[in-house]
């Protein structure tokens, strides 16, 4: 197709598009057809990817952001964000990083130095992180709906959202590890361990005693119990981790390291032509934990399983040259290395890892290394022995066929390339619906690309990433939709709604707000019928309220300058979707609260004079006048 050609199609395309968002149900017969460049759209029998007004969507997308530090939550395939969920980040929205109930999740899993080192700085957590991988609970090798955990590796931190709710529960700084980076949960028989890839090296005991002697870093690998959230167990390893995943008969974790070399800089880094996928043994080592072997460092259990060890906790099996995604096919039998540096991709058969643990050559267990193009960083799969990887370098997804590549390795005259499709530009991840799942069912794709560069109206010297949604039905891959992204979708699952039940109103039951129930019960206050007065305990002072749309149940309330207030609203309403908000004007102070939840947020009152406290979430014909007076008396002189 020419250039011309190809730009009048895409103006062509994007007039549909926008005919489908105002037009509604004319896009089916319209829209969609053009878009999928046939008579009959793919998915016509199982719902478009353009919805009208009021449909729903087949699946849920949990997306990354990067370093916005959040998860969002996309219906998908339309592609439309339906929420943010605040992780490590601070939200103005919702008060995620100063309500009580948020700082009590953000700190309570915090190395005591951490908190030191804040606490100098005046702060209580750390309010920025780099959260790339999003992945949800697994039962028996599909996804359960209970959880989804996430990295940060600003902060060396792991998350965990309850899906019940779609709110942050757990946040756990990991100790002796720097950077975690690839995170997956154990696929079988279910999570179970988080595993967790410790990016950058350093001492192990990093106190300052060891600086600029790069001999004597380390990685580490760790694995979180999800339930528990906290530390299982640690395994120092040889060479930078990058990626992971876990294998569907619970044996076995996988992890790609780059940087064997233990190289400071980029000419060190990539010397050598291999490096490594480390197999962790999980038999093996919590063997290695019950007996007491290794030593105890921050409270947790660290094992040498460095190269040089020999132990029987791990083994490194050489891949060309610093790989990056490391991905476990649903046929349950493959995991898929990414080679970054190296055009390739190798393929470990899960059912030759023993014999490498008896002894047997490590690269025995590789049955497959197809040549893809440039550049491949993750792969994805249709569940129909198809997989789908991103050249960054070529800005392409190629998908091949995993039963081919495997024949081509052993002597066949046969290519496992079955098609490529142009993705603008870069991508990085990319994730099939269901496909980190034993459940993939081969309908969508999407590439996560890294740079817009034309694709849109142009925004200033920053840009936005750039997703594509790409139809895999057929054997030709077909690009159906451009999505615009702020900083940075670096990866995504794509989960079929039946998996996922959130509630649409808080339990008063919930742990979330504990301590809240604990103080009231110590005020003799019942969270749901407040306190007409504030509850005074020395500077301290506590008032408690409650709402009904459009009221306060208080409509002033009086402190002193100087008093440590602590304000409890809880919000009556039981209707889906009356969210309402506490917002104090001139504080700094903005919190939301559910219906049926209690939020709490603790401030200074330092300023004399009459401050208004309104819902700032919009909840009722009369939520302007849904408001109220703190009265602050001058401290006497
Ligand atoms: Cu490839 Cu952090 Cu998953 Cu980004 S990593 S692309
Ligand atoms: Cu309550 Cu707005």
């Amino acid at each position: 197709m020419s250039e011309e050609e190809r730009k009048s199609k895409m103006r062509l395309n994007r007039r549909q598009l926008m005919g489908a968002t105002a037009g509604g149900a004319a896009l089916a017969a319209a829209g969609g057809a053009g878009l999928l460049g046939s008579a009959t759209p793919a998915h016509a029998a199982e719902g478009n990817f353009n919805l009208a007004p009021g449909e729903l969507d087949e699946y849920y997308g949990f997306w990354s952001s990067g370093q916005t530090g959040e998860v969002r939550i996309l219906g998908f395939p339309s592609m439309r964000e339906l929420m943010r969920i605040p992780v490590f980040n601070r939200c103005s929205a919702t008060g995620w990083g100063q309500t009580n109930e948020s700082l009590q999740v953000l700190t309570e899993g915090l190395l005591p130095e951490t908190k030191e080192m804040l606490a100098k700085r005046g702060m209580k957590t750390y309010d920025n992180g780099d959260l790339h991988h999003p992945h949800m609970s697994f039962t028996d090798g599909t996804y359960d709906g209970r959880y989804i955990f996430a990295n940060d590796k600003a902060n060396t931190r792991v998350a965990r959202i309850r899906c019940d709710i779609m709110k942050c529960d757990k946040i756990i700084e990991i100790p002796n590890a720097q950077d975690i980076h690839g995170m997956r949960p154990q696929k079988y028989p279910r999570t179970g361990y988080i595993f967790a890839n410790g990016e950058h090296e350093v001492p192990l005991v990093n106190d300052g005693k060891v600086l600029d002697k790069p001999e004597e870093y380390v990685n580490i690998f760790t694995a979180i119990d999800g339930d528990e959230m906290k530390v299982a167990w640690q395994v120092i390893v040889s060479g930078n981790l990058d990626n992971c995943d876990a294998d569907y008969q619970g044996k076995y974790a996988f992890a790609t390291s780059y940087n064997s070399e233990m190289g400071m800089n980029l000419a060190e880094m990539t010397a050598n032509e291999t490096d490594h996928c480390v197999v962790f043994n999980i038999k093996a080592i919590e063997a290695a934990v019950a007996a007491g072997e290794g030593q105890m460092l921050n409270g947790v259990r660290v094992l040498d399983g460095r190269k040089t060890a020999g132990s029987q906790l791990t083994r490194y099996i050489p891949i060309p040259n610093s790989p990056h995604g490391c991905n476990a096919a649903p046929d349950k039998q493959h995991i898929v290395i990414n080679g970054k540096l190296s055009p390739t991709v190798s393929v470990i058969d899960v059912t030759k890892v023993d014999a490498v643990f008896e002894g047997a050559d490590p690269r025995s267990a590789i049955v497959a290394e197809p040549e893809l193009g440039l550049g491949p960083l993750h792969t994805a799969f249709d569940g129909k022995g198809n997989c789908f990887t991103t050249l960054f370098l070529d800005s392409q997804v190629v998908k091949w066929n995993m039963a081919k590549a495997i024949e081509a390795y052993g002597g066949a005259d046969v290519d496992p390339i079955i098609s490529k499709v142009d993705v603008h530009y870069q991508p990085g991840h990319n994730s099939t619906s269901m496909g980190e799942t034993a459940e993939a069912d081969g309908k969508w794709l999407i590439s996560m690309n890294k740079f817009s560069k034309d694709r849109f109206l142009n925004t200033g010297p920053l840009k936005p990433e750039n997703e594509q949604l790409i139809d895999i039905s057929s054997d030709q891959m077909k690009v159906v939709h451009d999505g615009p992204t702020f900083a940075e979708p670096h990866d995504s699952i794509i989960v079929h709604a039946s998996k996922v039940n959130p509630v649409n109103i808080y339990s008063r039951d919930d742990p979330g707000w504990e301590a809240a129930r604990r103080q009231a019960a110590a005020d003799g206050v019942d969270l749901e019928d407040g306190h007409p007065e504030p509850i005074r305990d020395g500077n301290k002072v506590r008032v408690y309220m409650y709402s009904i749309a459009p009221e306060f149940s208080l409509e002033k309330f009086t402190v002193q300058q100087g008093d440590e207030v602590t304000i409890y609203v809880t919000n009556l309403d039981d209707i889906d979707d009356v969210t309402h908000g506490f917002c104090l004007s001139n504080h700094g102070i903005a919190m939301e609260v559910g219906p049926q939840q209690t939020s709490s947020v603790t401030f200074t009152a330092d300023r004399p004079g009459v401050h208004w406290y309104y819902c700032q979430w919009f909840c009722h014909a009369l939520h302007m006048e849904m408001r109220g007076r703190m009265f602050v008396e001058p401290r006497s002189a």
